[in-house]
């Protein structure tokens, strides 16, 4: 492993087999099963994604901090203390990593932090639902409101492709697109060139490219790459129609949640639990129902992605 990380990670003999054979290996986080989906939902989905992956003949490697360490593939009673251990687990992003190493605690990787461990481990394709992106502001009286997620910085430093349903509902989407456009993150439309908005299924914003097979999506990032690109591939694709919101409810809901997080005061990494859980609250669970759908459909594109990314580039994931 690079950098002398063996002492901080820990592969699983599936991911690191996988990995030195060149086979397809999927990463996933685990933000999303300590704090952004309620117990046992959280739980389901999290074997879902695995077994949705297994099905395309890839690898899955969830990935979280046990105990101080970086894991990288996790057992199902790791995945399980995460689904249920509470208020106890972190939500660890790149800020947060070493010192939760070095108290040796748990918790789940957001986006930001589960791409470090990825690309550390040379896996490079990974699913989640939505990235972390710039906030509205919550209240432009509180110095120090101003609020973007590690997950921007982090998609402009590591090299992976990552395959999700736009950032959250309730960010600024223009100005989440804005910051990615500076950094040189290509944004490639899944079969489309609309920039979904997480839980709906257009925003009104355009990506910067599309692709319409995961083959194409696979030579594109070898490409990038190729050339001395060290950003990450942002690729979108929109919820399932099944499971999809109307924009307009959507809003709505958002606009309520924003509301009350002001109300109440609520601040810093609390901030996404909090209105993710409102919004759930206001659209009467069909946001949990179109989180789940897309996250699945998410898992499933990326392991095709990986499995041509494995085919027409072995040495990519050396
Ligand atoms: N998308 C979801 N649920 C989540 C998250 C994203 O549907 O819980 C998590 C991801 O792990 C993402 C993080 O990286 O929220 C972003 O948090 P913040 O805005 O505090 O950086
Ligand atoms: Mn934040």
């Amino acid at each position: 492993m690079k950098d002398n990380l063996s002492a901080f990670m820990h592969l699983s003999q599936d991911v690191s087999r996988a990995l030195e054979l060149n086979l397809p290996v999927v990463a996933l986080e685990s933000t999303v099963i300590t704090h952004g989906l309620p117990f046992p939902e959280n739980l389901n989905l999290a074997e879902d994604m695995e077994s949705e992956v297994r099905q395309w003949g890839a690898t899955p490697a969830t990935i979280a901090m046990v105990e101080g360490k970086l894991k990288i593939g996790l057992d199902a009673i790791e995945l399980e203390r995460l689904a249920t251990g509470g208020e106890n687990l972190l939500k660890i992003s790149l800020r947060d990593i070493a010192p939760a190493m070095n108290k040796l605690a748990s918790g789940g990787t957001t986006v930001a932090g589960t791409l470090f461990a990825a690309h550390k481990a040379g896996i490079r394709v990974f699913a989640t639902g939505g990235i972390g992106g710039v906030h509205y502001e919550i209240n432009r009286k509180r110095k120090g409101s101003f609020d973007i997620s590690a997950d921007l910085p982090a998609l402009a430093r590591f090299p992976v492709i990552v395959v999700c349903a736009g950032a959250k509902a309730i960010l600024d989407l223009a100005a989440t697109l804005e910051y990615l456009e500076t950094w040189g993150v290509p944004v490639v439309g899944f079969q489309s060139d609309n920039f979904p908005a997480f839980y709906a299924s257009a925003s009104g914003y355009k990506t910067s490219a599309q692709a319409n097979s995961p083959e194409e999506i696979a030579s594109l990032a070898w490409m990038h790459w190729s050339l001395g690109m060290q950003s990450a591939v942002l690729v979108v694709a929109p919820p399932p129609e099944e499971v999809a919101l109307p924009s307009d409810q959507v809003k709505a809901a958002v606009l309520s949640a924003l509301r009350q997080a002001q109300a109440e005061n609520i601040t810093g990494q609390a901030v996404t639990p909090y209105l993710l859980q409102k919004v759930n609250e206001f659209t009467g669970g069909l946001s949990l129902r179109a989180n789940l759908g897309l996250l699945r459909n998410n898992a499933s594109i990326a392991s095709q992605i990986a499995r041509s990314l494995a085919q027409m580039a072995p040495k990519a994931n050396a």
